[in-house]
């Protein structure tokens, strides 16, 4: 034991101590997406270093152990004194809770984070971290376990005099982490959006585990301009030009880009300190104001909307977008309960005049374009409108008739949402046996015939006449889009039920494109999830098994041995069990397994790019998809 270490140092370890006893409260979970967030904490001072104007290149790499080493090539950590605390600054980095940031550095901080917290936090979570910073010829270092000190920072070594940077190398404490296993793809899709976010980084992820070493180098010289066109690559743009606006108010830096394509979403998404903010707030704001005030002077100027013509709504005109708002500011304040929604008004402000002023004069220059954004969006109108009709002639009828369900639904007798559950099941014949099989009280049975529509490429008033779907908005209870009420959400299970291979992948998919782009607050809150059937039936001396993959029958034939004596029948769908297999198997809330459709917020662009690659019109991106997924995908058709 040092005897440096005075009191100030006996508060420290407390502060990291209260780390490790609430880690929820600093790092959000301690599941899978807590144990990411790590990696995202490290990697945010870099980006703070880029962002500053001294770090061009950041790597991370997932070593063979799971642990994980960020190097940048910024100023390193200062090493000096800190003469407050009385030890190096970049012990204070790693043992003071909220610390980070606190001494020099120009341009702007990037505090906005969800958790924000940084170095010290990962350390008190950390088995191990050890911190390495090249600074004028020579190499410094300094190891911390479970967040404390075990050595004073010391010289280890030489290095060239021109190279400077920071480097990390953190081990993730199991006993905290419910899981310590980092996954490739988590971690790609990430740091792609932190590049596109920042333009001119290169930032590459190395995977130590794989053979051969996995490696992916992300650099975007265009930025937010780029992003645009990434998340378009399986859309087909109405314009080749991606629309840019750039600039400085009120000490806010803005930056937007955007691009209309034929597909019916808005797809925004906005950015604080490259922290994406899903709630939006005076940004966003301020981004929507702009648009939709500048459409309708060019559109009422250029006579394409004349002077008795309804207004375009906002609504209207984000029919087909895709746009990045991504502003810097210097102090970012956050509101709502979940405090993601950002509130300061001078960042509304300035979006609104920096995109209004832009937009004004790109349109100007580029009427061709501007042409044909704006009969989109009297497209859209008209769409809208006739939509709107179509919903209050069904409003009325339900006023005059009650709430008629779907003549399909075979409904359950508990009437409180909180015991019941629909499955939505494919095919009738599979509806069949589940309605024979189904515990009537609390099991609800929507038998749907065949593929569903493709909400991907339909327009809302097609969306409407879709007897499937209006036969699953009625189900549910809850309304869609501005009439959407989660308290009429009449079962609290959504359970859908299809084949196990890729027929009943397709549909599965189709049903959750349509659930994620109209209600989606189903998913957010919890409420949809998706049936196992078995893959297998294995019999044996009149013993009978099910096994749910591969690895499980396996499992199983070498548990029961495997003799020849075993009849092993593939399940090709659910059509091939009886009322009361399919209940065994899959129905059965005491022995079915479900999964749980989860919604990451965080991941919410990457989703829009997985939807519209595997339902869009695009071929080739489509290919690409699946052959880069095909390990995941493979085992669903043998
Ligand atoms: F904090 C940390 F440990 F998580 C971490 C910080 C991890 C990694 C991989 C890199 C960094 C980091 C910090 N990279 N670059 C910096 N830069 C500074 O801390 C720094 C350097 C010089 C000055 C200055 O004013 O001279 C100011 C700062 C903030």
């Amino acid at each position: 034991m040092s005897t440096e270490y005075g009191a100030d140092q006996i508060q420290i370890l407390e502060g990291l101590e209260a780390v490790r006893k609430r880690p929820g409260m600093y790092i959000g979970s301690t599941s899978s997406r807590g144990l990411h967030h790590l990696v995202y904490e490290i990697v945010d001072n870099s980006v703070d270093e880029a962002l500053a104007g001294y770090c061009k290149n950041i790597k991370v790499t997932i070593n063979k152990d799971n642990s994980i080493t960020v190097v940048d090539d910024g100023r390193g950590i200062p090493v000096g004194m800190n003469k407050k605390a009385g030890k190096p600054a970049v012990e204070v980095v790693f043992t003071v809770l909220h610390a980070g940031g606190k001494f020099g550095g120009g341009g702007y901080k990037v505090s906005g984070g969800l958790h924000g917290v940084g170095a010290s936090v990962v350390n008190a979570l950390s088995n191990w971290l050890e911190v390495q910073i090249f600074h004028e010829g020579k190499i410094y270092q300094q190891r911390y376990e479970r967040g404390q000190t075990m050595y004073p920072l010391k010289v280890v070594g030489n290095c060239d005099v021109n190279k400077s940077g920071t480097q990390v190398t953190f081990s993730p404490d199991g006993s905290i982490f419910e899981e310590t296993v980092y996954d490739f793809n988590t971690l790609k899709q990430r740091l792609r959006e932190t590049a596109f976010l920042t333009k001119n980084l290169r930032i590459t992820l190395k995977d130590d585990r794989e053979d051969p070493v996995l490696e992916r180098t992300f650099h975007y010289e265009g930025g937010i301009k780029e992003f645009v066109t990434y998340l378009n690559k399986s859309k087909e743009e109405l314009y080749p030009e991606v629309i840019y606006c750039e600039g400085e108010k009120d000490g806010v830096y803005v930056e937007v880009a955007m691009q209309h394509n034929d597909s019916y979403n808005d797809a925004t998404y906005s950015f604080v300190n490259n922290i994406i903010t899903p709630e939006g707030g005076t940004h966003l704001a301020g981004f929507r104001n702009a648009i939709t005030k500048t459409f309708n002077q060019y559109a009422r100027a250029n006579k394409i909307l004349k002077e008795n013509e309804q207004a375009l709504s906002g609504e209207d005109i984000r029919e087909g977008l895709t746009a990045i708002i991504s502003i810097k500011i210097g102090e970012p304040q956050f509101e709502g309960q979940t405090k993601q929604k950002l509130g300061n008004s001078e960042a509304r402000g300035a979006v609104d005049s920096i995109v209004s002023e832009q937009l004004t004069y790109f349109l100007e220059q580029n009427p061709a374009v501007a042409k044909s954004i704006c009969e989109k969006s009297l497209l859209a109108q008209r769409a809208r409108e006739a939509a709107r009709k179509a919903r209050d002639l069904t409003r009325r009828k339900t006023a005059l008739e009650g709430m008629s369900l779907p003549g399909k639904l075979a409904d359950c007798s508990d009437k409180d949402p909180k015991n019941c559950e629909i499955f939505i099941v494919e095919g009738d014949s599979a509806g069949g046996s589940a309605k024979t099989a189904r515990s009537r009280a609390t099991q609800a049975i929507l038998p749907l015939r065949g593929k569903i529509l493709n909400v991907e490429k339909a327009r809302l008033d097609k969306v409407f006449s879709n007897a499937e779907i209006k036969a699953m908005i009625t189900a549910f209870g809850t309304g869609i889009h501005e009439d959407f009420d989660i308290s009429k959400l009449r079962y609290h299970k959504i359970i859908i039920m299809t084949d196990a291979d890729v027929d009943g992948a397709h549909i599965s998919t189709l049903m959750l494109t349509f659930i994620y782009r109209f209600m989606p607050e189903l998913i957010k809150q919890g409420y949809v999830y998706l049936a196992q059937p078995p893959l297998y039936k294995v019999e044996k001396n009149k013993g009978i098994w099910y096994a749910y993959s591969d690895e499980e029958l396996n499992k199983i034939l070498t548990d029961i041995g495997r003799d020849g004596n075993n009849k092993i029948q593939r399940y090709k769908g659910l059509g091939e069990m009886d009322a009361e297999q399919l209940w065994e198997t899959t129905m059965d809330p005491e022995k079915r397994v479900l999964k749980k459709v989860i919604f990451d917020e965080e991941a919410a662009s990457e989703i829009d790019v997985t939807f519209t690659t595997l339902m869009g019109d695009k071929v080739e991106p489509r290919r690409e998809f699946i052959e880069a997924n095909a390990k995941y995908v493979q085992n669903l058709d043998i």
